[in-house]
């Protein structure tokens, strides 16, 4: 299989908006053949149609002929490489939204030679041919699927190159220290100062510290990119599905009197107030049943309490605590021991409340509410967000540019340990273990050079690119 960095490069054909019918449908050819292969089936508007005379970045009313037959009329837009979203030659066709029309255009380009793109194609050419990073590369696709304010903020932010800043002045600290290392290895280097083993160990920690702090943006740059999982749990009938449609302003879950009504777990996705979570409805947890599927359903609430970020964890205020809300307070204090994060929330606030269990016994986030009638929704956010470490707004967030992906946090992850390794080879002289500390040095530009793509293996990007939607 040729290299995906040098393969010659075919022309591909893809619709750039979403299926079904529209307003209007956009297919888009790029490669050396777009222009010819698209001016084989586009006329000038006039009467009869005549050959199109394409000029770059100008629209251009054109017929679509399929044959003889006129297939649409739309309006395309030519661009030549290097200017244009790819860095190849490529065309853009407007269309009406119709499935039939958008089918028969891609029609119309096979047979004339260009080939279906593959999911992200043409972001993945954008990146072989210089025109953005890796980080940018997929900050499209996050940008795409930003479904808040925050979330898009964070995209937006990236695809302006962002990361790709505060990696490059991570990479040029990094490079110099190098250059002073080789320095101490080789006399010949004039210019450079040599450096001392104090020198080198207090630069590269300073360093490493500014590597794991942009490392640790990772738990709030995913929360904002995918949204919060928040477990909603607590005993039968303690008012966790109300509180789901409560949250949602939809009835979206059934709530009944009667005691183990939710057998399975229930997801939606919202925006609360702006901060994007995933709330989890649960089977409602208890000691003893006999009923296998209220135990499968116990175990499915384990397991989503177990993915989560965030357990609301339900009682009812109306009532004194049973045992099995011991039970389940018991348990929820031990998944907070390993680092989960639970919000303690008394329901049926409206009822009037039971003294017996109004203290948030030694759980430090605690809230009642009413389901039924809405009051405390407002406190129960703000002590999400207080206890996810999150900020108010976006905007009181630092300025720099947070991590949201996985492998940037490998990246990084790799590069510190580069680090912490050259720390540890100079065993207190620099010039008799320079060579071994250089070696580590090198790693960690490498790694870093990953997040921008430099040093990304074909595999890693393929499957970057494959989680793209066709045609982007
Ligand atoms: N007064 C009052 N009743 C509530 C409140 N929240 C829930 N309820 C009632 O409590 C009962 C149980 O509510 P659900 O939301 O089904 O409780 P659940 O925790 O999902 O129960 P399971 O699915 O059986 O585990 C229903 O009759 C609700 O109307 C509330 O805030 N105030
Ligand atoms: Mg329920």
């Amino acid at each position: 299989m040729p290299s995906l960095r040098d393969a010659p490069a075919q022309t591909i054909i893809a619709p750039a908006t979403p299926a079904g019918e529209g307003a209007l449908g956009v297919v888009r050819l790029s490669g050396p053949g777009a222009w010819p292969i698209a001016l084989g089936f586009l006329k000038s508007s006039g009467v009869p149609p005549a050959e199109l005379r394409p000029e770059p970045r100008k629209i251009l009313p054109a017929r679509v002929l399929d044959g003889e037959v006129l297939l649409d009329q739309a309006l395309a837009v030519f661009f030549r490489s290097p200017r244009s979203y790819t860095g190849e030659d490529t065309v853009e066709i407007s269309c009406h939204g119709s499935p039939y029309i958008l089918s028969r255009l891609l029609e119309l380009g096979q047979s004339r030679g260009a080939r279906l793109a593959e999911p992200g194609e043409f972001t993945l050419r954008a990146f072989l041919n210089g025109k953005m990073d890796l980080a940018q590369a997929e900050a499209v696709c996050h940008l795409i699927r930003a479904r808040t304010s925050w979330a898009h903020r964070s995209a937006a932010r990236q695809l302006e190159g962002r990361l790709s800043e505060r990696t490059g002045t991570l990479r040029r600290t990094l490079l110099e220290l190098l250059a002073h290392v080789e320095a101490n290895l080789d006399h010949s280097e004039e210019d450079i100062p040599l450096l001392s083993e104090g020198e080198f160990q207090s630069r590269c920690g300073a360093l490493l510290q500014e590597i794991e702090a942009l490392s640790r943006t990772f738990r709030v740059g995913r929360l904002i990119q995918e949204g919060a999982r928040i477990a909603i749990a607590g005993c039968p009938n303690v008012g966790k599905s109300s509180l789901l449609n409560a949250l949602l302003r939809a009835e979206r879950a059934i709530v009944s009197p009667a005691p183990g009504t939710t057998r399975d777990t229930l997801e939606e996705a919202l925006q609360w107030d702006g901060l994007p979570v995933v709330l989890i409805d649960t089977a409602g947890l208890r000691a003893h049943t006999l009923d296998p599927v209220e135990a499968l359903g116990m175990e499915r609430t384990r397991k989503a309490v177990e993915a989560s970020d965030l357990v609301l964890l339900v009682l009812d205020e109306s009532r004194a605590l049973t045992a099995d809300d011991k039970n389940i307070m018991r348990e929820m204090r031990r998944y907070r021991g390993q680092g989960k994060r639970v919000v303690l929330v008394f329901n049926k606030s409206d009822l009037g409340s039971s003294p017996l269990i109004l203290n948030g016994d030694s759980f430090e986030h605690a809230v009642r509410v009413s389901a039924k009638t809405g009051e405390g929704l407002d406190a129960l956010l703000a002590a999400v967000r207080r206890c996810l470490d999150l900020p108010e707004a976006l905007a009181d967030a630092p300025e720099t540019q947070m991590i949201a992906s996985q492998r940037h946090r490998r990246c990084l992850e790799r590069a510190a340990a580069e680090l912490e390794s050259a720390r540890a080879a100079t065993g207190g002289d620099l010039e008799g273990f320079g060579e071994i500390v250089a070696v580590h040095l090198r790693g960690g530009l490498d790694s870093l050079a990953g997040i921008t793509g430099e040093t990304t293996t074909e595999d890693v990007l393929g499957s970057i690119f494959s989680q793209f939607c066709v045609g982007k």
